[in-house]
């Protein structure tokens, strides 16, 4: 899979190197590309950034430069690209979100800043690509970079030999649409606490059915916004 991502803090993204994805990378699985959007802007001060018609608060990213940014990264872009936009405003990114991009050929991430890019940008990026704004979650950060991060790691992991056991993605929360059961490993007993029973039991269906009541009960007590139709019945 090629990434592509434009910010005007390149250096977020340092960390792509290490950890499973940079390991990714290094193996060839992943094709992740940087871009500094300044460098598409021509004045001496590299201006992203200028005052909102119809006034308000904040500044706004000028057009020009994340035009002639998405216009270059996608010019060889053989497969139809995703363009995402991080942004607060946009569709709730989730797991199901995950699995659909990492279908996918080609990501690009335009990362805002300031009180957000000009509206035009997104009508120009639909002729380059598929264009998606997506939110982390209802909360504000200061731009789109840590959220294109999160996204990343969320949809590299899942691409075919990023992560060494590919079971270890099954049983895990949100693939279900369940919490994670409890783990626990050596020793039995720590600091007065003890492993549950049935987990040292040996009893594979016994510890399978406690492992499904715990995330059942997890999700109740945390979550109960994922308990629909198919899990609720009993109870
Ligand atoms: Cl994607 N961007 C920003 N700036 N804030 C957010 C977000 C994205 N998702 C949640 N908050």
């Amino acid at each position: 899979m090629r990434i592509d991502v434009v910010s005007i803090f390149p250096s977020f993204f340092d960390v792509l190197e290490v950890s499973l994805l940079g390991r990714a990378r290094g193996r060839g699985l992943l094709d992740v590309r940087v871009h500094d959007l300044r460098e598409w802007t021509y004045d001496r001060h590299r201006t992203v950034d200028d005052t909102p018609y119809g006034g308000g608060a904040g500044m706004v990213m000028k057009p020009e430069p994340w035009g002639e940014a998405l216009d270059a990264i996608t010019a060889d872009a053989a497969p139809l690209p995703v363009i995402i936009f991080p942004s607060p405003a946009g569709e709730v990114f989730t797991q199901a979100t995950a699995r659909e991009l990492a279908q996918r050929e080609h990501l690009v991430f335009g990362c805002g800043r300031y009180e957000g890019i000009d509206e035009r940008v997104f009508t120009h990026a639909a002729q380059l690509g598929e264009v998606r704004l997506i939110s982390l979650g209802d909360y504000v950060l200061n731009g789109g970079e840590v959220a294109a991060m999160a996204m990343i790691e969320a949809v590299g992991r899942l691409i075919p030999g990023v992560v060494g056991n590919p079971e270890s993605l099954v049983e895990e929360s949100h693939e279900e649409g369940l919490l994670e059961y409890p783990s626990y490993t050596k020793p039995a007993a720590w600091r007065g606490l003890e492993v549950p029973p049935v987990l040292l039991s040996g009893n594979h269906g016994a510890i399978a059915s406690w492992r499904l009541e715990q995330q059942l009960e997890r999700t109740r007590a945390r979550r109960p916004d994922l308990l629909g139709s198919d899990h609720d019945g009993a109870s």
